[in-house]
């Protein structure tokens, strides 16, 4: 990780590299032919608060956010790199220092003292574990109740790339928690981030936290300090963010500040108001919080692509599910009538993605909606449609990709 001032000078110079390339366009308009418009270069896409770049070609902004195009995987291997990793951000990017950081863990379930504080060097003195785990928004695939179902939901509007897999390494919180003194009495623990204040329809709701059982917290959890090798980059958590493998991507906070250790239920607007299924269907204060994501498949191949009709390609996307390996993977060129098996290209494991591919070879030109479904160990096998839930969450069903199948060009 660059030390701040670094980091500030290679956004200066992103600066001044379009600002560079402004002026060259600029000073090509006099040798343009009278008529033609000028066409100012396509300013390179902003989420505000996002510290990397956000290449038009990997990501499409929504709000704060960065989702993955979902082709943008097709050229990666089994772990997504930093840089085409999705951004979920509920306010902006703070560039913390590794030097200054402390990790507060307090509250009434530590035995005798208050709070206990460790330093980075602390923490990465520590057993270190590393593993790999998808991280995924709770909301991922949320545009598809409305596109699909004719649904309409809150929040954004993801299509499939609100996902990436990397290897992670940092502490266990169990033995942080143990180093801290933990009592027998703990219930719940709520890790908190340090970005600012989250701000939702005028009320300010404080700084992005959510409770975690005990059960969970003493099992898989991890404070990571390292994303695929590298220290976590800025958006991602930097110094030390938490993994929590199989969840929702909200329990894994980001720029971990604190953690509260309580022998009572915690709350925090990210598990009541947020992060339930609210609607027909659920009870009136919503289902109890969400845990564990669900199981998907994707394409990665643009949404209407134009593929050769009488050649053989190759399809490939990836697939995933949070209860249990993947199974199998179909796909269907004829609208479900057909399911194909798909070859998978990784081992199956829990907590990552497979690669999968099979050749297609149309015969007619035309219009052609792609399926393909997954079916894990556990038995859970992607349905025809997501019961519907007002915020969108947890959407797992069959998503239809349309392509062309073209003439030879
Ligand atoms: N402190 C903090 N942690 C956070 C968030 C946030 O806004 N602030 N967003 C959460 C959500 S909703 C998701 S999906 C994941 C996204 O992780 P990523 O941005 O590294 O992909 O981070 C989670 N952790
Ligand atoms: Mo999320």
């Amino acid at each position: 990780m660059p030390p701040l001032s670094a980091a500030l000078s290679t956004h200066r110079r992103d600066l001044l590299k379009l600002i560079g390339a402004t002026s060259v366009a600029t000073g090509l308009l006099p040798a343009l032919p009278a008529r033609a418009t000028p066409q100012p270069p396509a300013p390179a896409p902003i989420a505000p608060g996002i510290v990397k770049p956000l290449p038009p070609e990997v990501f499409t902004i929504r709000g704060t956010n960065a989702e993955t195009r979902f082709e943008a995987f097709r050229d990666t291997g089994h772990l997504t790199p930093a840089d085409r990793f999705f951004v979920r951000n509920h306010t902006s990017t703070p560039r913390l220092n590794e030097n200054d950081w402390r990790l507060t863990v307090w509250g009434g379930a530590l035995n005798g003292r208050r709070s206990v504080d460790f330093s980075y060097g602390q923490l990465r003195s520590l057993p270190s574990v590393t593993r790999t785990a998808v991280v995924e928004c709770a909301g991922n695939g949320r545009s598809f109740f409305t596109t699909q179902q004719g649904e309409a939901v809150s929040g954004t509007s993801w299509t499939l790339g609100a996902i990436g897999a990397a290897r992670w390494r940092g502490a266990r919180l169990r033995d942080v928690l143990h180093r801290a003194g933990i009592s027998s009495a703990a219930v719940d623990v709520m890790p908190r981030g340090l970005d600012d204040d989250f701000i939702s329809g005028g009320l300010n709701l404080g700084r992005v936290r959510r409770p975690l059982s005990i059960a969970k917290a003493l099992d898989d959890v991890i404070l990571a300090y390292e994303m695929n090798g590298e220290p976590l980059p800025y958006d991602h958590g930097f110094p030390v963010r938490v993994i929590v493998p199989s969840w929702i991507g909200i329990a894994s906070i980001k720029w971990l500040g604190d953690i509260e250790v309580s022998d009572r239920p915690l709350e925090s607007p990210w598990n009541t108001q947020f992060y339930r299924l609210f609607g027909a269907g659920h009870p009136p204060a919503g289902s109890q919080p969400l845990t564990r994501q669900t199981l998907k498949s994707a394409f990665e191949i643009p949404v209407g692509a134009a593929l050769e009709v009488d050649r053989t390609h190759r399809l490939t996307g990836r697939a995933w599910s949070a209860a249990a390996p993947v199974h199998t993977v179909e796909v269907s060129t004829d609208g479900g009538a057909h399911w194909h098996r798909a070859h998978l290209r990784d081992a199956p494991r829990r907590h990552g993605w497979v690669r999968w591919s099979l050749p297609w070879h149309p015969r007619r030109t035309g219009p052609v909606e792609l399926l393909a479904r997954t079916t894990d160990r556990a038995g859970n096998r992607q349905p025809d449609r997501t019961p519907h839930n007002t915020q969108g969450y947890l959407f797992d069903g069959i998503v239809r990709h349309p392509v062309t199948v073209v003439a030879p060009g």
